[in-house]
């Protein structure tokens, strides 16, 4: 496959004028490119320029309103709503992080149900600003059916991600981000564009026969990771993002979809927790730090978010590696040429 470096900022410009042509807002626009660059700036392939095309395609068909305006609502003293109106995710989700982040400061905790918004980004993105602002966070969403329960070999499950971010300083937190399927969709989907193989264990055909093939699995089933494990995982997620915030249960939204390729109305619950309000205001910061010391000191281990920070760095000086046509594709969408 042909692939070309492009400079960060390049591909954010581009993802803004493909956005704003199909019809998003400056604020839409702008929060949605943030959200792929942010990938592509720490090597997230999968959720980065490669989610343009749905972004697109969801705008184009009219099932996301590119100019909606979330709303806020206090819902509990330490719980808001923040009501998407049917738009993407990003612009909500700056807005719930800015409404919680004071709150858990001075509750210890809060959280935000976000509703009605179409999320189709990696998750580390979402809590990121909280936890380098020295909040521990985590967040979930549900998707689509695209997951067999344990048991099953249907899809019934999205790949239901989570996230979770411990503060470290100096931009050195730690998060892990993963979806509670054995791989995310947008990995199966890459692999199958580029004619790899993919794990055993990753899901089953249509037949529901094991397969290594990512294309036989994109027309069967995913499935969750360390089995019935994996599977009461993605079942917390589906009744926090569904049950808890009234939104759809994946399910669900699999039957509300148009299938346009872009991502489907749903919930996220995004937490946020104060480390200095839990009994250990002056030892918390130091205490994680030695245990980290420790864990890091055994031979073979890193912590979950080290391929990204040294990705972060090596792409920041050289750019993100894009294949040719993901780019040419992008190029045309925002009505440029190829320089
Ligand atoms: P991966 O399996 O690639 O990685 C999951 C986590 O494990 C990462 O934090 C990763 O850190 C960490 N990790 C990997 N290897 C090691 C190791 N050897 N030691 C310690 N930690 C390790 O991710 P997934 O395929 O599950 O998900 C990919 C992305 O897809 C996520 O960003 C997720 O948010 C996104 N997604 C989004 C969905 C949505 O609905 N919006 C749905 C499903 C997934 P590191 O990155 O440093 O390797
Ligand atoms: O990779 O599973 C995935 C995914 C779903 C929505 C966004 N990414």
């Amino acid at each position: 496959m042909s692939t070309l470096f492009v400079p960060l900022e390049k591909i954010r410009a581009v993802a803004v004028a493909a956005l704003t042509r199909a019809g998003c807002d400056a604020g839409h626009a702008a929060a949605v490119a943030d959200v792929m660059v942010r990938a592509e700036a720490d090597g997230g392939a999968s959720h980065g320029l490669f989610r343009l095309a749905g972004y697109l395609a969801s705008l184009r068909s009219g099932k996301v309103n590119g100019t909606a305006r979330p709303v806020v609502r206090p819902l509990a003293p330490a719980v808001v709503q923040i009501d998407g109106k049917g738009g993407y995710a990003p612009l909500a989700m700056g807005m719930a992080r800015e409404a919680i982040a004071p709150l858990a400061r001075t509750q210890g905790l809060a959280a935000a149900a976000i509703i009605n918004v179409h999320h189709f980004s990696a998750l580390w993105v979402d809590i990121e600003p909280l936890v380098e602002a020295g909040l521990v966070a985590m967040s979930y969403t549900a998707y689509m059916p695209l997951v067999a329960p344990a048991g099953a070999a249907k899809p019934f499950f999205g790949t239901n991600p989570m996230a979770f971010g411990w503060p470290r300083g100096d931009g050195n937190s730690m998060i892990f981000d993963q979806a509670s399927a054995a791989m995310a969709r947008g990995e199966i989907q890459i692999a199958a564009r580029d004619g790899h193989a993919v794990p055993a264990g990753t899901g089953v055909d249509a037949g529901g026969n094991p397969t290594t093939d990512p294309a036989a699995i994109l027309k069967g089933a995913q499935l969750p990771f360390g089995g019935y494990k994996g599977s009461a995982i993605a079942l917390m997620v589906e009744l926090l993002c569904a049950g808890l915030i009234g939104q759809p249960f994946s399910v669900e939204a699999g039957d509300e979809d148009n299938k346009d390729g872009g991502p489907p109305r749903g919930g996220y619950l995004l937490i946020a927790l104060d480390p200095a309000r839990f009994g250990d205001e002056a030892g918390w910061r130091a205490h994680a730090e030695a245990f980290f010391q420790r864990l890091t000191g055994m031979p073979g281990v890193r912590l979950p978010g080290d391929r990204r920070a040294a990705n972060r760095a090596r792409i920041a000086r050289e750019g993100a590696t894009l294949p040719r046509k993901l780019w040419e594709d992008a190029l045309a969408a925002a009505g440029a040429t190829p320089s």
